[in-house]
């Protein structure tokens, strides 16, 4: 069958099982858009500006586990992308970017919208390609599709060039696919057995579970690991959710903002077993007082990872699903009561970040009782923005389910909250899908309210109102010198601006009204924004210092039980 460039991209991603692209049309991508007009197969999701379509995908995969596909026209619409590719990159998202490019004959002379999409996307791409010939185009998406999955995931690139997309060549059968998309495990008995030593003679075990643990969806297996050896388990930011919060075994988020006894364990653990994660800077603080006293075993699939920012003891490169299969029949069934009285004492003694009494509506009451609402629902996801409202989340919220919480952790892209709550609900259209928003975050994508809108998405904003670049401000305070310059920010009237869009709205700003808010928005069929006037000076406690010791750990003395309070 002869096709067009553009038709045979609609088939091959057709047969990768793409449903949905989120996308923005323009000249370079018009014979492409001429194509989606007759594969109405593919449904496209018109968002309002190209960073929304890479954030949206993202989302999508985050929150469904299919790879999201986003399409940009060429120039500016190509560099519109590249924050969403970055945030994905850094955070091993797969992803598939197709752009348009200029006409082969004018790459290269200054073209009106032309701009070097591959060298720019280079940094921020797994892989990027320029499709030179329509006979290219269906091995090239499913070579991209490999690529974003395998390994370490990330994001690819298609540049297509407008005369491409509308020259002629024959459909091709489609490639046998690879053979399975999991990295093959690499490591022998004897280092198996070397791990699992170690942690059959620890006292003192802690097991760090991230991201990895989701992308493998080795949930299960992790948990029957913690129990079998009776192993307490910390979370990263990206690792909530892959083991339930409300488990005796869980110690919630570690790191910068973790909680006080999760780093607590952490400083005082023999062995430390980290599943699926980078080992960021924010879980690490200092590399040199990190785990002081652990031996450190690693799983990953990435082995650049390895070794990167800790030394360790053991590692074991692979998928986390098989790799903790294979060393679960080497792991001793036992209990610790020493070790798990030794952290509840420290959690009785560092209680969990509370608010002061005198507060109108603390941040915090507000995430406490979202965290009832998420408790109820069986079906939810927190799509979050960056900053404070987003460290809340992740300490207050119960994350018992993988793939619940969708946030921006490596880049920190504020604006992230709006399309990525369009692309979770799309992946999940039966779930709650909330959107915990920044004040500043949210006034950054804010036009894809129209997409929330026009899609008829049932998102549940909920914007936390404080006034401020929060978590700037919180740094200005704390590490110069109350210099708030440019963190106090204005904002339009969030229910008018919802509004606007059709979007019906309430505003908070009592403890009292919180709850019957969320339910009210929750129970509304379509979208909803709770505008939630919060006090804006007050700060994510703990807190590490940057690159700083666990004994440097910063908590404020003036709070008292926020979860005694609120019940
Ligand atoms: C304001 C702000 C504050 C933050 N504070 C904190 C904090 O206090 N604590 C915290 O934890 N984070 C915090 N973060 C997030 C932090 O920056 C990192 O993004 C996060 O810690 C990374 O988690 P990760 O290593 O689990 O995930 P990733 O960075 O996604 O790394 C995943 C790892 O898993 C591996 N992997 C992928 N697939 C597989 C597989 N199938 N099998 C095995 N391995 C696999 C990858 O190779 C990679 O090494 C903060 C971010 C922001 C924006
Ligand atoms: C695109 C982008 N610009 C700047 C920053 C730096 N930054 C990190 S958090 C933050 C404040 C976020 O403010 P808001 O969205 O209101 O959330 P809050 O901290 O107040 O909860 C800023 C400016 C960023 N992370 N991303
Ligand atoms: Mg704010």
């Amino acid at each position: 069958m002869r096709l067009n460039g553009a038709e045979i991209l609609c088939e091959a991603l057709l047969r990768e099982g793409v449903e949905v692209i989120f996308g923005y049309p323009g000249g370079a991508v018009l014979p492409l858009y001429d194509a989606l007009y007759k594969y109405s197969q593919l449904r496209h999701i018109q968002v309002r500006h190209e960073q929304g379509a890479a954030h949206a995908a993202d989302a999508y995969f985050r929150a469904g586990g299919k790879i999201g596909v986003c399409v940009a026209t060429s120039g500016p619409g190509a560099t519109n992308l590249v924050t969403g590719l970055m945030n994905a990159k850094a955070d091993s998202i797969p992803m598939v970017a197709i752009t348009g490019q200029v006409a082969r004959s004018a790459i290269g002379k200054e073209s009106f919208q032309e701009c070097p999409t591959l060298a720019i996307t280079q940094p921020c791409t797994k892989k990027n390609y320029m499709v030179r010939s329509a006979d290219e185009v269906a091995d090239t998406v499913h070579e991209a599709f490999v690529v974003a999955r395998k390994g370490r995931p990330g994001p690819v690139l298609i540049d297509f060039p407008r005369d491409v997309q509308l020259e002629e060549a024959e459909l091709k059968p489609t490639p046998p696919p690879p053979n399975g998309s999991r990295s093959i495990f690499l490591e022998s008995k004897r280092k198996l057995e070397h791990a699992a030593t170690l942690i059959n003679e620890s006292q003192r075990p802690i097991i760090i579970a991230g991201h990895g643990v989701l992308m493998s969806g080795a949930s299960g297996e992790l948990k029957q690991l913690a129990e079998r050896n009776d192993i307490p388990v910390a979370n990263t930011l990206l690792g909530l959710g892959s083991f339930p919060r409300t488990h005796r075994l869980s110690l919630g988020m570690l790191g910068m903002h973790g909680t006080y006894w999760a780093n607590y364990a952490v400083n005082e653990a023999d062995v430390v077993l980290g599943v699926g994660v980078r080992f960021d800077d924010r879980v690490v603080g200092n590399p040199d007082t990190f785990a002081p006293e652990a031996k450190l075993i690693h799983i990953d699939s990435d082995p650049s990872q390895v070794g990167r920012n800790l030394r360790v003891d053991a590692p074991l490169i692979g998928d986390a699903k098989v790799v903790l299969r294979a060393l679960m029949p080497l792991i001793k069934g036992r209990r610790r009561r020493d070790w798990l009285q030794q952290i509840e004492t420290s959690k009785r003694e560092h209680p969990f970040p509370q608010v002061p009494e005198n507060a109108n509506l603390p941040p915090q009451f507000v995430m406490a009782q979202l965290d009832a609402l998420v408790r109820e629902d069986g079906d939810t996801v927190v799509v979050t923005g960056v900053g404070q409202h987003q460290m809340w989340v992740a300490q207050f919220v119960s994350f018992n389910h993988p793939d619940s919480l969708v946030t921006s952790g490596a880049q920190g892209v504020m604006g992230f909250e709006l399309p990525a709550a369009v692309g979770a609900q799309i992946a999940r259209p039966g779930a709650t899908v909330w959107s915990v928003c920044g004040d500043g975050g949210f006034q950054m994508t804010v036009q894809e309210l129209a997409t929330i809108a026009d899609e008829g998405l049932p998102v549940k904003l909920v914007v936390i109102n404080n006034g401020y670049l929060g978590m700037v401000r919180q740094w200005q305070e704390l590490f110069f010198h109350k210099h708030l310059k440019a963190t106090p920010i204005t904002s339009p009237d969030f229910i008018k601006l919802a509004e606007a869009y059709g979007i019906p709205g309430l505003r908070v700003s009592q403890r009292r009204e919180v709850l019957p808010a969320l339910r009210r928005a929750r129970e509304h069929a379509g979208p909803f924004l709770l505008d939630m006037v919060v006090d804006g000076e007050v700060n994510v406690y703990p807190m590490m210092k940057p690159g700083g010791a666990f004994a440097e750990t910063m908590e404020d003395p003036r709070w008292t039980g926020l979860r005694d309070m609120v019940g």
